[in-house]
C-alpha cells in the first residue's frame, strides 16, 4: 500500500521500470504518481504511455507541457517540433486511447488526508491551494469538454498575459493559468512570470525568484511535489517543496520519491545511442 511520486519521465521508460522494480511496485496495491511531461524527447514516448495506461488505475498523473504540446499536435493545432520525439505516438492505432486518457488527467493533484499537492511546474505565490485547486479545476473542465478542448489547444501557446488578475476571461485566463502550472520557473512577488531564464535558481533575472522562493507565498506551509525544473537536479531550498525532476532525458537520472517514507530512489537513463 505503498504511494510513489516520479519525477519527469519524458518517454524514458526503462528507468521508470528500473525504479518499479527496484521498490517491488505493485500496481494491484501501490500507486504511482506522476508529475507530469510523461512524453517528449525521450526514447519512448509510445511504450511509456501504453505502459502508464495499462495501469492507469493505479496512476496518479498531472499533465505537463509536454503533454499538452503532444494533444495539441494530435489534434492539429500545433506542429511536431525538429527535437519532437511523438510522432510513434500520433501513428500509433490505439493513439485515440492513449490521448483520450491523457485528456482526462488533471493539472494538480491534492490528496487532503496527507496534505500534499503535486503539479507539473509549480503554483504562484500568490494562490493559496483552495485557488490553486479551482484554477486547476476549471482548466480540467475545458479540457474534457469536446467544444472547448480545440479552441483551448489552439489558443495555449503564448507568454501573454504574464500575470493573474481574477477578471481574466477566455483564452487569456486559461492561458495563464496553463502557464503557471506546466512552464512556470522564475516568477515575482506578485506572480508575474519570466519566461526567458531556464537555468538553476541563482540565474534569477532581476525582480525575479524562483515561484518557491517568495517569502509571502500563500503555499509556503504546504507539501508540493513538482517537476519541471531540471536545473535544480532534485535540489530545492524551499521546505516542503520536493522537486522531482533531476533530468533524466538529458543524461541525467529518473528520481523517485516514496511519500510517507521520504525515501529517494534514482535510476540512470542508458546512454544515448
Ligand atoms: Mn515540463
Amino acid at each position: 500500500m505503498a504511494t510513489y511520486a516520479v519525477g519527469d519521465v519524458q518517454g524514458c521508460l526503462e528507468p521508470l521500470k528500473c525504479l518499479l522494480d527496484r521498490v517491488n511496485f505493485d500496481p494491484s496495491q501501490d500507486t504511482l504518481w506522476l508529475v507530469g511531461d510523461l512524453v517528449n524527447r525521450g526514447p519512448q514516448s509510445l511504450a511509456t504511455l501504453r505502459f502508464l495506461y495499462s495501469m492507469r488505475d493505479s496512476v496518479v498523473s498531472v499533465l505537463g507541457n509536454h503533454d499538452l504540446h503532444l494533444l495539441a499536435i494530435a489534434n492539429h493545432t500545433a506542429r511536431l517540433k525538429k527535437k519532437d520525439t511523438l510522432r510513434e505516438v500520433l501513428n500509433a492505432p490505439d493513439c485515440a486511447d492513449l490521448l483520450f486518457w491523457l485528456r482526462q488527467l488533471p493539472l494538480m493533484h491534492h490528496d487532503a488526508e496527507r496534505q500534499i499537492s503535486m503539479v507539473h511546474a509549480g503554483i504562484p505565490p500568490q494562490w493559496s491551494i483552495t485557488e490553486a485547486l479551482a484554477h486547476a479545476e476549471e482548466m480540467h473542465r475545458v479540457l474534457r469538454d469536446d467544444s472547448l478542448f480545440i479552441p483551448y489547444l489552439d489558443g495555449m501557446y503564448g507568454d501573454q498575459p504574464t500575470v493573474w488578475s481574477d477578471t481574466l476571461t477566455g483564452i487569456e485566463r486559461l492561458r495563464v493559468i496553463t502557464n503557471y502550472f506546466t512552464r512556470m520557473r522564475f516568477c515575482s512577488a506578485t506572480g508575474v512570470l519570466d519566461f526567458n531564464a531556464k537555468e538553476g535558481i541563482d540565474t534569477a533575472p532581476s525582480g525575479f525568484a524562483p515561484w518557491f522562493s517568495h517569502p509571502e507565498r500563500l503555499t509556503k506551509n504546504d507539501t508540493i511535489l513538482f517537476g519541471h525544473w531540471a536545473a535544480l537536479e532534485g535540489r530545492c531550498p524551499a521546505p516542503n517543496t520536493i522537486a522531482l525532476d533531476t533530468g533524466c532525458v538529458w543524461g541525467g537520472k529518473l528520481s523517485l520519491y516514496n511519500i510517507d517514507t521520504q525515501h529517494f530512489e534514482r535510476c540512470a537513463c542508458p546512454p544515448a545511442k
